[in-house]
């Protein structure tokens, strides 16, 4: 049902992008993903971030990265203290979604980054990431493409 409603929803994206104000959860096994969007980007910019919050109603999962049709590669970040300076670096082992809880991915804290950009995101538009879990296996999520240095969805 949940499945269907996002199909129809990702159909009728196709045509008029405008009608969604964001776009329905995608659920996958136990786990339900939503509120996933990134940011528009300039052009010849490398690299963009990634949001979305996952609901995981089973056992422990982990999010091991993923892949998306415009970027090069797409790793699961941290950010973290070194010294005085907070940075990002790449969660080698993924990063764990334990069980009955929920995680958010977003800006200031763990996000995808999608790295090697071929082309310029643009604000308005919906992109597809495929996001690899341990046990829920390939999941596609429609990212919503927000303004430059939107923290997240408008309700
Ligand atoms: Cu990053």
């Amino acid at each position: 049902m949940i499945i269907r409603t996002f199909l129809a929803a990702a159909l009728i994206g196709l045509s008029s992008p405008a009608l969604l104000a964001h776009e329905a959860p995608v659920t996958a096994g136990d786990l339900t993903l939503s509120g996933a969007f990134t940011r528009a980007t300039r052009p010849g910019a490398p690299v963009a971030g990634g949001f979305l919050t996952i609901r995981n109603a089973g056992a422990e999962d982990r999010l091991t990265g993923g892949s998306a049709p415009f970027a090069a590669e797409v790793q699961v970040h941290e950010m973290a203290m070194e010294g005085d300076v907070m940075k990002m670096r790449a969660l080698p082992d993924g990063l764990p979604v334990p069980a009955g809880q929920e995680i958010a991915l977003k800006p200031g804290g763990h996000h995808l980054m999608f790295i090697g950009l071929k082309a310029p995101l643009v604000e308005g538009e919906t992109v597809p990431v495929t996001l690899t879990f341990a046990k829920a296996g390939a999941v596609t999520v429609p990212l919503k493409v927000l303004a430059p240095g939107a923290r997240g969805m408008e309700h």
